[in-house]
């Protein structure tokens, strides 16, 4: 038994420093000799580049002189899928506002930034394509002459609707969007490059979720070998997605390291992520729900189109989303009619990127509000029809319409915890008076599952062969008894350095305090893919666990000769070794092995106390979280405006390692989403101009703004991974847009209004009210 290992409330190993001021980000890396980069960035969407004229004074490069930097090219198996080539120096075209013209090396940042002030590019403009409708048109102006078309990728998904389903009683048909989105992690992207002549290495140093694919994209682009890379993760400020993508800044710093051997630094500024930055989220669906007259969902019929922007991210491609999409719209509902078709759009914006949540979000907000539509129309209680439509927990595992394997859980109970939760039934008591205030009172609710871990298999079948679905560890005693787990996943703000120690202190038993955890640095740790997809815990933990376990033979093989005893009866108890009465200290094995090894007879193992071992789920398909969120809200019908009065979670991500920080992840999670739900988006005029530049027009949430959110965790351990436990870093993003969107219509149904947009405005609702009015 460990006191900190699985299950314990381990305060953060990491927030010691931050809270004090002492975390170490790229920005505050200093170094002798350090230049500062700046970027001339495309100032229109669209434009053929006729040539940039440098000034007569600073230090500027355009894309010319990059000599053997090849543009990103990011490949996908799907057939049908058409390749971007992403020159992080645009060449002949740039495609949208923020595209990088040229680049300015100078000794401050402000210099630089002046240095570009001073270069003139001689654009001439093209016509823009700012949104999917007008892509996909017969006479749009292309992104990529070549294509012919400006789609990356249509696919489609048939599993037969029936004339029964096609003649069913209800019928609903909608339009839904959701709005295009910046990720904003508190530390923007940085990156900073330089040459180590000692290790004859190009070191990045790189805010980054993904190190050791980095420095695979980082070498193909720049055509070195990868062992003359090394990538390096500082404290990371954030991630979101955002921060797993190989960005044509990380290339560009390390071209001018690798050919000018000196050190460089860009810091991404805030404007800069807000018009430049890859964005997120902009969904626009067309669907039509079947269902019986109590609201038993029959079948769906569905087209998704996602606004994929300029060019594919590597290794992601721009199709991920879509792929998502089709196949995570049937959520947790059991039903097998589904027909679904997406597309992945070019746009003249920037390349859009997987965002907590990747596609989910959008999903759950367009299936959760069909079911209330559904429920609508059926003239029952929303959270019943929900249930009856939900996977009962009689049919797991259960496998659905587009061959998700959910694994385990009770989605009916979580839903009808949170209806107890949120206490539906005095809400719908409270809503039989008027308001004295004049506001109108709604309660909604949205129930989904999140695929966490996905294995090699899966990301294969989206055409991704980078990202396979293992993690390794290193694991190591120390001479005086401290551990060192050293693995290539990055800990982003989400806690592992933590949480990592807890599952070795399961097995070993040293305290959290003794394990010095190291991460994301390509040179130290074993191959990684990185942290993203909520795959941090299952995967990295899991590989820690194993290893442990390896590590914990040898120990007790040690142990055993010392004490005289046999392997099998050592134990581990509070950070001792035990066996028949007699104890050790770990320092004594480590003393043993590393300084006295000639007491150690032959026959020990004499693997050493370092060991690396490796991780993977023995499903592939990844495995299911499941939450339902519910929200009240008053919703003033004179000015639009929408207040969170109560907000509750029920969440369960199988055995949690722990609850403090799952609590921590869902609650910035939801954060997020209600900024996706009521607040942010990036808009765009028609020549592809972003309007939400500064923080003035994009709006986030502030403490203002957000309700306190009450938790509750149910515990569904996973059959299929290591400790039962399933990933939960992304669930808190994906269902406040539908709940809080469903309390909303559940408010404006006795004016027969209904918002299908978010981020839900007050002119969104107004607008809705005002649409009702006039039928
Ligand atoms: N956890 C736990 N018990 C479980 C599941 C998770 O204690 N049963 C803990 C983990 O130990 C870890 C955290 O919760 O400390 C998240 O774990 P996991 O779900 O495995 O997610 P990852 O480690 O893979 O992190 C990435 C994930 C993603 S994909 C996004 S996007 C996201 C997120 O995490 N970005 C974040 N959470 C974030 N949180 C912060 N603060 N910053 C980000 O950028
Ligand atoms: S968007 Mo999270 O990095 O999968």
């Amino acid at each position: 038994m460990a006191s900190e290992g699985i299950g314990a409330r381990v305060r953060r190993k990491e927030d010691e420093r931050h809270l004090h001021g002492r975390g170490r980000f790229v920005g505050d890396i200093a170094m002798p000799g350090l230049q500062e980069v700046s970027f001339l960035r495309s100032p229109v969407a669209h434009a053929r580049i006729r040539g940039i004229a440098k000034p007569a004074q600073g230090d500027v490069l355009v894309a010319a002189d990059f000599t053997g930097m090849l543009p990103i090219v990011t490949r996908s198996a799907i057939p049908g899928y058409k390749v971007s080539d992403y020159p992080s120096v645009a060449t002949d075209k740039a495609r949208f506002v923020g595209d990088i013209l040229a680049v300015a090396v100078a000794r401050t940042r402000a210099e630089a930034e002046d240095v570009c002030e001073t270069i003139v590019p001689n654009l001439e403009e093209l016509p823009p394509i700012v949104d999917v409708y007008r892509g996909r048109a017969k006479d749009a102006a292309l992104l990529h002459e070549q294509w012919g078309d400006n789609l990356f990728l249509q696919t489609s998904f048939d599993s037969g609707l029936s004339d029964e389903v096609l003649n069913a009683p209800i019928k609903v048909t909608r339009e839904y969007k959701t709005a295009r989105q910046c990720m904003h992690p508190m530390e923007g992207k940085g990156v900073l490059a330089y040459w180590d002549f000692q290790a004859d290495q190009l070191v990045i140093v790189t805010s980054t979720q993904v190190p050791h694919l980095i420095r695979t994209g980082v070498a193909e682009c720049l055509q070195i070998d990868q062992e003359r890379v090394r990538i390096v993760t500082p404290d990371v400020g954030g991630g979101f997605g955002y921060k797993c993508l190989l960005q044509p800044e990380e290339i560009i710093l390390g071209w001018l390291a690798l050919n000018r051997k000196a050190a460089f630094r860009w810091i991404e500024d805030r404007r800069e992520h807000l018009t430049a930055g890859a964005n997120a989220r902009e969904h626009h669906y067309k669907m039509t729900a079947y269902a019986d007259a109590r609201g038993r969902l029959l079948g769906l019929d569905a087209e998704v189109m996602v606004d994929t922007g300029a060019y594919s991210v590597w290794p992601f491609t721009a199709c991920l989303e879509a792929a998502q999409a089709g196949g995570n719209l049937p959520g947790p509902y059991d039903f097998r009619g589904y027909r679904c078709s997406t597309y992945s759009v070019a746009t003249n914006k920037p390349p859009f990127a997987p965002y907590r949540g990747v596609a989910r979000p959008g999903v759950c907000f367009a299936m959760e509000l069909t079911i209330d539509a559904i429920a609508r129309a059926a003239g029952r209680e929303p959270a019943d029809v929900r249930a009856e439509n939900l996977v009962p927990a009689s049919a797991m595992p259960y496998t659905n319409v587009t061959n998700k394997h959910y694994d385990s859980g009770d989605y009916v109970a979580s839903l009808r915890t949170a209806q107890q939760m949120i206490a539906l039934d005095k809400i719908r008591a409270r809503q039989k008076t008027p308001e004295p205030d004049g506001t109108l009172i709604g309660v909604g609710f949205a129930t989904y599952t999140e695929q966490s871990a996905h294995g090699t298999k899966v990301f294969a079948a989206w055409g991704l062969p980078l990202v396979p679905g293992y993690e390794q560890a290193t694991l190591k005693l120390t001479p005086d008894g401290g551990l060192e787990v050293r693995a290539g996943i990055v800990t982003i703000g989400q806690g592992l350095e933590t949480t990592l120690a807890q599952v070795a202190s399961e097995i070993l038993t040293i305290p959290v305090s003794r394990i010095k955890v190291k991460l994301g640095d390509t040179a130290t740790t074993p191959y990684s893919t990185g942290a993203y997809a909520s795959r941090g815990i299952v995967m990295a933990g899991g590989a820690v666990s194993r290893t442990a376990e390896k590590l914990a033979e040898r120990i007790k093989s040690i142990a055993a000769h010392l004490m005289q005893k046999r392997p099998e009866e050592v134990t581990f108890k509070d950070g001792r070794i035990e066996a028949g009465g007699a104890s050790l200290d770990f320092a004594d094995i480590g003393r043993a092995w590393y300084l006295r090894p000639e007491t150690l007879p032959e026959g020990v193992d004499t693997g050493g106390l370092e060991v690396t071992d490796g991780y993977k789920p023995m499903v592939d398909g990844g495995v299911f979280s499941y939450a339902t969120h519910a929200a009240v809200v008053a919703v003033d019908p004179r000015t639009g405006i929408v207040k969170i009065l109560d907000y509750v979670v029920v969440e369960d991500c199988g055995r949690v390692v722990n609850p403090m920080i799952v609590e921590g992840q869902t609650f910035g999670g939801v954060a997020q989403g209600i900024g996706t739900a009521l607040f942010e988006e990036s808009t765009y005029d028609e020549q592809g101009q972003p309007l939400a530049s500064t923080l003035m027009d994009y709006l986030l949430p502030g403490p203002t703004e957000l309700p306190s959110i009450r938790m509750a965790h149910t515990e569904t351990p996973s059959p299929y991974t290591r400790h039962g436990i399933k990933g939960v870093g992304e669930g808190g993003a994906i269902a406040p847009g539908a709940t809080v969107v469903n309390a909303i219509n559940d408010a404006l149904r006795g004016l027969g209004a209904e918002v299908c947009e978010i981020p839900a405005t007050p002119r969104r609702v107004l607008e809705a009210i005002t649409a009702a009015q006039k039928q």
